[in-house]
């Protein structure tokens, strides 16, 4: 049996994510190869992720001896402790780190308080999203400054650099013609120009390192819709249909879908659809029990391979998230 390997929860557009696969890549760390990564969406996050870290944030390095590494730049210093080949810390003098750690307090502390009130005004009412608009650029204007041999510490990025390049992304995404604009910035502006055209943000921002749909967790089952009859099913209150083309009341059952049945079953019935048009309902079977709902392992009439069948409609509480099928 092939080792386990650690096992990363992330998700794609997180900067905290971000950072700790920034930081596995720079240390050679390949998914697949030297870690098993699982995408994680953060309106339905699977039990595996809050069995290991109940606190429920991404990113989450789970290691094959049961240790579980919650916050970001501890992940980071992980992987470089693996190997660090571009010198994110080694090679920097001992007053050169108290210098990145105060650069990361101030980005996971005040920095991001701001960058959350402007960046999402509807989460924070009574906030004025322009004084934190404000604050957040007072901050960016020292990082600045500190710029002048094109890296945080000098003429190199390190440790420093890489926590705080996804957080600056985040605060341009949210305004990026006022960011552009706006003067006295230019030795910023130029360090996240060149992160946003670089390799290795490119790298993590696709498969393998970050992949479009979640991961699928093996306690939970699976059903593929038509886009059109979930939306009916919604206005509706529950669904009925049975899989493509029939409904529960001429079958009998719903289909259902273990995770690792998922991708034959999009092959097999859903594959001409155009993208977008099937969607992957993620079902909690917990919740078809407490609704009285009846799920028995049944053998397909052909293979006889045991799949899943829900006698019932699906109640729609019990659907964590309706996710477009990927290709
Ligand atoms: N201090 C943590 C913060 C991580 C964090 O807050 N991640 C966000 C996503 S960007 C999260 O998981 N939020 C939980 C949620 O939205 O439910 C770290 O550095 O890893």
């Amino acid at each position: 049996m092939a080792a386990a390997l650690p096992c990363l929860y992330s998700f794609r557009r997180c900067p905290y994510a971000m950072r700790a696969r920034l930081a596995l890549a720079a240390a050679g760390v390949q998914p697949g190869r030297d870690l098993e990564l699982r995408e994680v969406a953060l309106k339905a996050k699977p039990p595996e992720l809050v069995q290991c870290s109940p606190k429920g944030t991404v990113p989450v390095l789970a290691l094959p001896d049961g240790a579980v590494i919650e916050e970001s730049l501890a992940i980071m210093r992980w992987a470089l402790a693996q190997a660090d080949p571009q010198g994110w810390l080694a090679g920097w003098r001992d007053a050169d780190r108290a210098v990145m750690e105060a650069l990361i307090a101030e980005n996971d502390g005040p920095f991001k308080h701001h960058l959350d009130r402007f960046k999402y005004p509807d989460r924070y009412p009574g906030e004025t999203s322009e004084s934190h608009r404000l604050a957040a650029l007072a901050i960016l204007q020292r990082w600045s400054s500190r710029l002048g041999a094109g890296w945080l510490l000098g003429d190199r990025p390190c440790l420093a650099d890489w926590a705080l390049l996804p957080f600056v992304r985040q605060f341009r995404l949210a305004d990026p013609e006022g960011f552009e604009g706006e003067p006295g910035l230019e030795p910023l502006q130029r360090w996240l120009v060149r992160f946003l055209a670089s390799s290795e943000l490119a790298a993590v921002m696709d498969p393998p390192w970050a992949e479009r749909s979640a991961w699928r967790s093996p306690t939970w089952l699976y059903h593929l819709a038509l886009r059109g009859e979930w939306a009916e099913a919604r206005r509706d209150g529950s669904y009925r249909r049975s899989t493509r083309g029939r409904s529960l009341e001429e079958v009998g059952f719903i289909h259902l879908s273990a995770a690792h049945q998922v991708g034959a079953t999009a092959q097999r019935f859903y594959a001409d659809l155009p993208s977008g048009e099937a969607l992957l309902l993620n079902i909690d079977p917990q919740r078809l029990a407490a609704a009285g709902l009846r799920v028995v392992d049944e053998p397909a009439p052909e293979s006889g391979e045991l799949f899943p069948h829900l006698y019932g409609a699906l109640p729609l509480e019990a659907v964590l998230l309706a996710q477009p099928l990927e290709p």
